[in-house]
């Protein structure tokens, strides 16, 4: 079966990047696979978190899945510490997973920043986890944004090398050739990467200490008009085609972020505002984006207004989730040759 899973850590300032990069992909798959979307609480918590806010968190990123029209009645919307096959199967793969694999990987390099021998275990074996996440439901396809790449390759690697070292056992035990996918990334769009509003060389992120760098999914329109308007630019007009917004990423970025909140390719709206100025241009995506966001802005208030609701919701999923999982897991205590009760 073709089967999709995705996450978002539930760290704070939903934004732009996340919205175009994932959840509004996610929404686009529903008919087309079963989809399992995830809050993973449990990346999370590789860096410091305060349980409270941790709390609420959890519940806006669900809030927000919702809001942007993921059905959890159809598909899985849950919470990844509910399930525990993540963690065990996440064991497995740091027992797979090679340590010079790991030391290759930027995002760490980028997180732990000088002081990596203060940053946590968890931190560094973080792409084992995001690998259990997603092979733990033998998922096919993951919609991510372009960051998430190198963590994609990592997932296949270890696929890979789990189906050969244990291609015998797997064989005996009636599965086949292969137990694990090589997952396929969903890497697509003209919003793969958002930049920061205020850099165009660096990514639209959750973390950047300037508010002003992203639209966040619970930014009103006065604020998404000021972040707009006040978004760098360089001094020249549009360019009439796609070529002319080479070496200008922040002239690129915004008609990125255009180009997918409409639903038009880059050259369409190129097309409609090439010779334009900027001042024309972020006039029309602030309407746009007020348009498109201010909704789902005030949805995810009024469901996250309504806790009892979100938690159900992730109990529910959870406890679909788990039936998937836990098949995984008993098929993988076999494979490796643990001993379990039947
Ligand atoms: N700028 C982005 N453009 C496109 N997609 C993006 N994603 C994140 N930033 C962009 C995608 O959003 C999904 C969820 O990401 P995450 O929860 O793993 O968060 P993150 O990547 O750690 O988010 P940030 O904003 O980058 O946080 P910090 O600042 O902590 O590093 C993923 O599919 C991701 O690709």
């Amino acid at each position: 079966g073709q089967r999709v899973f995705s996450g978002v850590q539930p760290t704070g300032n939903l934004h732009l990047g996340n919205y175009l990069g994932a959840i509004q992909r996610f929404v686009g798959l529903q008919d087309q696979y079963e989809c399992i979307y995830c809050v993973v609480d449990m990346h999370a918590i590789t860096v410091p978190q305060k349980p409270q806010e941790l709390t609420r968190q959890i519940r806006e990123v669900t809030a927000a899945f919702l809001a942007c029209g993921v059905d959890p009645r159809r598909h899985i919307v849950f919470n990844q510490s509910q399930v525990s096959g993540h963690a065990e199967l996440a064991w497995v793969f740091n027992c797979v997973a090679r340590m010079g694999w790991l030391n290759r990987m930027t995002q760490f390099k980028e997180k732990a920043g000088k002081d990596r021998e203060n940053a946590s275990v968890g931190l560094f074996t973080y792409p084992d986890l995001m690998a259990a996440d997603i092979l733990v439901y033998r998922a096919t396809h993951v919609p991510v944004g372009e960051d998430q790449k190198q963590h994609m390759e990592l997932t296949r690697d270890i696929a890979q090398k789990f189906n050969n070292d244990f291609a015998e056992s797997i064989a005996r035990n009636g599965f086949g050739e292969t137990y694990f996918p090589l997952a396929e990334p969903l890497i697509q769009g003209p919003a793969r990467r958002v930049m920061s509003l205020r850099d165009g060389a660096k990514k639209m992120s959750k973390s950047d200490p300037s508010d002003y760098s992203r639209i966040n999914l619970s930014d009103g329109p006065d604020a998404i008009a000021q972040k707009v308007r006040k978004a760098k630019t360089d001094a020249e007009p549009l360019p009439s085609e796609e070529a002319g917004l080479a070496n200008r990423p922040e002239a690129d970025n915004l008609v990125g972020i255009y180009a997918a909140l409409s639903g038009r390719a880059k050259a369409d709206v190129l097309s409609e505002f090439g010779g334009s100025q900027f001042s024309i241009f972020k006039t029309a995506l602030v309407d746009l984006s007020v348009a498109h966001l201010g909704p789902i802005g005030s949805e995810m208030q009024r469901l996250v207004a309504d806790g009892h609701y979100i938690d159900s919701v992730l109990v529910d999923g959870a406890n679909r989730a788990r039936v998937l999982a836990d098949q995984t897991m008993r098929d993988v205590k076999d494979i490796l040759g643990f001993i379990r009760a039947r």
